[in-house]
């Protein structure tokens, strides 16, 4: 790896001025580069997020700016663009980059290519934030210096000036990142599953999981590659892979890698077979989340942490904001947030994670998936639905009567809902199934939303505002605050 090339002289076109796009606008600057930073937003919708430079000294004069659309002679002159996730590959204004034979990056390939340290790379449809922070937490956990990074919010790139050679670099990595990598190799790579997403954005999800599959390609021997025995298809790309596969699995016996034996996570490599910690110790909720643990620990150990380290951190590790996060109980009901449920199959998963009686806040920008694949868990396990968002009628076609269904405007509208008509013993699930960006900036955006409505619900009913449908039943902790599972 390069870390301290100049880019004195070049001209280079960054597509996209969101986090990635800043990041990387700033890094190349850093680096003596002019960039052209384009985005189809005008500036009044990216927020006043635009750096400002000096007028005069280091930097001044770098950055162009073409906002509100993207030029076509940006395209054909610089000396490579570097493309934020959110814009496709099939930009009409790439193919003028491909025929003049300009190079099209991602963030992450740039950030690579000038990283010190070490890259473990997490990706697959599901868990990726959650088996991201927990590997990094194992790793800081085994004195080891590790930092999350990716698509978990943090540019990679924007770590790259502080970054050192004993850094472990733990990078959640998106379909849409994959796409533009070139040289990209991460030391461990891992694709934790694969379920149709993004069918918005992709023409058939063979296209989907080719880009997935793109984090092992330029892997080596000496490098890893952590896969999910129990998902039939990642399992099968063990088979053709240069880098030495390592498998886990929460239903069967693996010879090399973290498995469940009874009732125990036990690690089994040349070394031979360890325990490393019961069950019980994980305190997270739902088998998807047992898998990321698996997968977590796998990759820990293999970056080097002794496994006699892991179990204090596991049982530490109640979860990530967005993912089914524990919000309050409000006069016996339970409220979690899973706004990072953005996708069906992540949607199922969350519903699964609890035994029944769920009142379910569900809808938003459909990105294009089968919603008849929640007709079966809604069927067993919700009692109420509420929908929200544009996809709201496509949600409610799919289903038909699986559930008594009713509809809102806002989020808040939404959990006033759920309050009114949940009993206690009873959850409210925030697990929406689509992207947030109909009805706002993203994800976590909608999970604080989620939250501040059911505080807000909290401190009526502490006000004796609303009765609820758990009205005299005894209060247990209402508001109790208890983040994660
Ligand atoms: N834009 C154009 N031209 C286009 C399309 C978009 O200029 O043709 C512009 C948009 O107007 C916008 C900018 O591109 O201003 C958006 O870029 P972006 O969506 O890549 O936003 P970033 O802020 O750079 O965020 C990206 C990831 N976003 C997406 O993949 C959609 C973030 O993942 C990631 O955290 C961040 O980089 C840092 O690495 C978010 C996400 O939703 C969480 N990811 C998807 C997911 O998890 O399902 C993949």
């Amino acid at each position: 790896m390069e870390s301290k090339t100049s880019y004195d002289g070049k001209t280079v076109l960054v597509v996209g001025a969101g986090r990635s796009g800043l990041a990387a606008t700033r890094f190349l600057i850093g680096r003596g580069a002019r960039v052209i930073l384009t985005d189809s937003r005008k500036r009044e919708a990216l927020n006043g997020s635009i750096p400002t430079l000096p007028a005069s000294g280091p930097g001044s004069g770098a950055l162009q700016l073409e906002l509100g659309g993207h030029r076509p002679e940006s395209f054909k002159r610089c000396d490579f663009a570097v493309v934020s996730p959110g814009v496709p590959l099939s930009l009409e204004e790439f193919d003028l980059c491909r025929k003049a034979g300009i190079p099209i990056l991602s963030e992450i390939e740039l950030a690579f290519r000038h990283l010190r340290g070490r890259v473990i790379g997490i990706t697959g449809s599901n868990g990726k934030t959650t088996t991201t922070v927990l590997t990094t937490e194992l790793l800081a956990g085994a004195g080891l210096r590790a930092k999350s990074a990716g698509n978990i919010g943090i540019p990679l790139t924007s770590l790259v000036p502080d970054s050192a050679p004993d850094d472990i670099y733990t990078v959640e990595l998106s379909s849409f990142q994959l796409e533009a990598i070139r040289d990209f190799r991460p030391w461990i790579g891992s694709i934790l599953n694969i379920t149709p997403d993004h069918m918005n954005r992709y023409r058939r999800y063979e296209e989907y999981i080719d880009a997935k599959k793109r984090i092992f390609m330029n892997q080596e021997a000496a490098d890893y590659a952590v896969l999910n025995a129990d998902d039939a298809l990642t399992a099968s790309f063990a088979d053709g892979l240069r880098a030495t596969p390592v498998l886990f699995s929460r239903l069967g016996e693996i010879s090399r890698g973290a498995w469940v034996k009874n009732n125990r996570m036990v690690y089994r490599d040349a070394a031979g077979e360890r325990e490393l910690f019961p069950l019980e110790c994980v305190r997270l909720k739902g088998s998807h989340n047992l898998e990321n643990v698996l997968a977590a620990c796998t990759m820990a150990i293999l970056a080097g942490a002794p496994p006699e380290s892991l179990p204090r951190t596991v049982a530490g590790f109640t979860g990530v904001e967005h993912r089914i996060e524990f919000v309050a109980e409000i006069d016996g009901v339970e409220y979690y947030n899973d706004s990072k449920a953005t996708n069906i199959d992540a949607a199922v998963k969350s519903i699964e994670s609890f035994p029944g009686n769920i009142l379910l806040i569900a809808g938003g920008q459909d990105k294009g998936g089968d919603f008849s694949l929640l007709t079966d868990p809604v069927r067993q396990r919700v009692k109420h639905l509420v929908l929200i968002g544009e996809s709201a009628g496509i949600i409610r076609d799919a289903l038909g009567d699986a559930v008594e269904t009713g509809s809102a405007e806002t989020i808040e509208q939404a959990v006033a809902i759920c309050g009114r008509l949940a009993r206690p013993g009873d959850t409210v699930l925030l697990a929406p199934a689509c992207a947030s960006f109909d009805m706002f900036e993203n994800y976590e955006h909608r999970g604080r939303a989620f939250k501040e409505a059911v505080r807000l619900q909290g401190r009526r009913r502490a006000a004796g505002l609303f009765p609820s449908g758990g009205r005299g039943a005894k209060k247990r902790g209402a508001d109790r605050k208890r983040h994660g599972v």
